[in-house]
Order: structure tokens, then sequence, then C-alpha cells
């Protein structure tokens, strides 16, 4: 069984190439919610439809994110009423909102939507569990005042310096059904290539992921999501130096030092090995640029072989 935590692209791209070499029944995917929010009366949950449209190869290839020809009528006649528009609900995209709602306004749970639509898609298979099913929101302090992150990233386009990440409710927030158990009996832990501060960050704050994370029998392995301090898409390198952080994959292995076993990090980072080793966290280095299903799968294909071979040396 692996079990993997992200939270939006990144991960959805990374995930698609693993289900590309695995058996999508072994793989569980913990998902961020952080970046969920609430627009025209619906809950929007991007990262979990991100991860679930690129699973079942409907994803917008372009833009990375929404269903593929999706087109934005709505959008269009919701100026009508001064609705905002800077947020790309696409037509098709606004049926998930309405079906996840219908299920929720029932008395569902996040989970049970998430379950559905995943089915309704064709991945059925992969379980999908978001990291809470209470409201989590992700805030950024920036020199433009405090401001939901999809503000932040789509309508001011990152444009504000950020000066602090609030990650709202995980305090009160408790794990979702089976997102515990899916850790402790995990052989294999991945944390996907995704912000370490909004995508990752929120999902090690609920309620005893992390501990359970140090405790796991099982090997834990992060992708590191940047490559001489950028991610290749998204805020990362901003908020880590916005919260006066070192935009690097030292500093991403560090964060994650504690339950830590392997970091994958790219060619162009080779030079960061030793500092990483120190750390106790052994290193991958490999080309972790994946544009398409192949170089995904070749990836992860990697991974695993590496993973192999340090089982065949610790048994020895
Ligand atoms: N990202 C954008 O850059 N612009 C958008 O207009 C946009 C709309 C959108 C709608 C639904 C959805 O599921 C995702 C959407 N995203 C958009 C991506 C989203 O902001 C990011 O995927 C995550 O929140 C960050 O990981």
């Amino acid at each position: 069984m692996i079990t993997a935590l992200g939270g939006g692209s990144g991960a959805a791209k990374f995930l698609k190439g693993l289900t590309g070499v695995i058996s999508p029944s072994e793989l569980t995917v913990i998902v961020n919610t952080a970046d969920d929010m609430d627009i025209y009366g619906i809950r929007v949950s991007p990262d979990i439809d991100t991860i679930i449209y690129r699973l079942s190869e409907n994803i917008d290839e372009k833009k990375g994110w929404g269903l593929r020809g999706d087109t934005f009528e709505f959008l269009r006649a919701a100026t009508r009423f001064g609705f905002p528009a800077w947020f790309g609900l696409g037509d098709r995209d606004l049926a998930t909102h309405l079906f996840r709602k219908s299920i929720i306004d029932g008395g569902g749970t996040l989970s049970e939507s998430t379950a559905s639509i995943a089915q309704r898609f064709g991945i059925g298979e992969i379980r999908i569990l978001p990291m809470s099913n209470d409201w989590i929101e992700t805030w950024v302090e920036t020199d433009a005042g405090e401001m939901h992150f999809q503000e932040y990233y789509i309508k001011y386009s990152m444009r504000p310096t950020v000066h602090g990440v609030n990650i709202k409710g995980t305090l009160e927030a408790s794990p979702a059904p089976l997102v515990l158990e899916s850790i402790d009996g995990a052989d294999i832990l991945i944390i996907c290539p995704s912000n370490p501060i909004i995508s990752i960050g929120p999902i090690l704050k609920i309620k005893g992921v992390r501990e359970r994370l140090i405790n796991a029998s099982g090997l834990k392995v992060a992708i590191s999501p940047l490559m001489r301090g950028k991610p290749l898409k998204g805020p990362a390198d901003k908020l880590m130096k916005g919260i006066g952080m070192e935009a690097s994959s030292t500093q991403v292995a560090k964060l994650y030092a504690d339950f830590l076993d392997v970091l994958i990090i790219d060619r162009s980072d080779e030079r960061e090995k030793a500092a990483i080793e120190a750390l106790g966290i052994s290193v991958l280095v490999t080309d972790t640029v994946i544009p398409d299903d192949q170089s995904s799968e070749r990836l992860s294909r990697e991974i695993l072989h590496f993973i192999e071979s340090l089982d065949r040396t610790s048994n020895k």
C-alpha cells in the first residue's frame, strides 16, 4: 500500500505517473483542503478536483486545472449581477461543485462527496481522502491586507508581498475518516511535489498526522517541489521567503526532517545533496521535471527502484 500526501497541480502530475506504475487500488491519496473557498454560495475544493480531473484524464492540460474543453458562459452571465469573475469557475466544473454541494447540504461529508465524484469520473479504485471534513482555509497577510489564498494567487496574480500565512481552522479540525489509518498501514508514504507551506503544511497540522508519520513503519519519501529555489508553478518560493525561510530543497528537507527518510531532488539542486544528507535523510538526485505522463511514470519507477535498493542494503 502506498499513501501519498499532496495538493494541487504538482501532486496531480506526479500521481498520474504513479498510477501508471502501480495498481491504482494500492494507492491512497490524502489531499489538502486548505485551498477550499466559498464562492457564489458554493464550497469549491480545487486540490481535490485537480487530482480527480488529472487522474481521470479530464484535466485541462494547458491550464493544469479545470476540465478540458470547459466553457465559462456562467461566469460571463454572472458578471451581469455583479458577481466576482476572477475565479475561473467553468460550466462543466460547476456540475462537480453543485454535486458536492448537494451531498453536503444533504448531511453528507466532503469525504463522501469526494469518493462519489472519483467514482463518477471512473477512478473509484483509488482512495482519495480529504485531509479533514472540517472548515479550513489558507489566508495570506500581504502589503495589500489579509486575503484568501485563492484571491492572492488568482485575483492578484501573486503580486502582493507576503508577510505571513494563516492556515485557519487546523487547530479545531479532525482528520477525515481513514486518514490516520492510511498513514499507519502504508508500506511507503510519499509527500508529493507540492507547496510545503500551503499544500503539505496544512495536512501536517491536522491532529495526529505528524506524529503518525513520525511513528509510521512505512518508508517516508518526499519529492522536492523546488529547483534552484523555484517551483515549476505557484507561489512556494514567495511564501517561504515571505515567512522568513530560504526557498530551497534543503529548507524543504528541514521542514520534513522529523519524519523523512528520503528526499528526491532535481539535478539542478545536486550541490545541496550533502547538506540534506547531513540531516540524516537519504537523497536521490534525478530529473524531477515531469511535463507529461511518461516522464512522470519514469520518475515514479526511479523512486520505487531507489526504495528497493535501500531495502536491499538495509536488510544486509
Ligand atoms: N487557477 C488559476 O490560476 N486561475 C483560475 O481562475 C483558477 C480557477 C480554478 C477553478 C477550479 C479549480 O478547481 C481550480 C482553479 N484554479 C485556478 C487552480 C487553483 O487555484 C489551484 O489549483 C490551487 O488552489 C493551488 O494549488
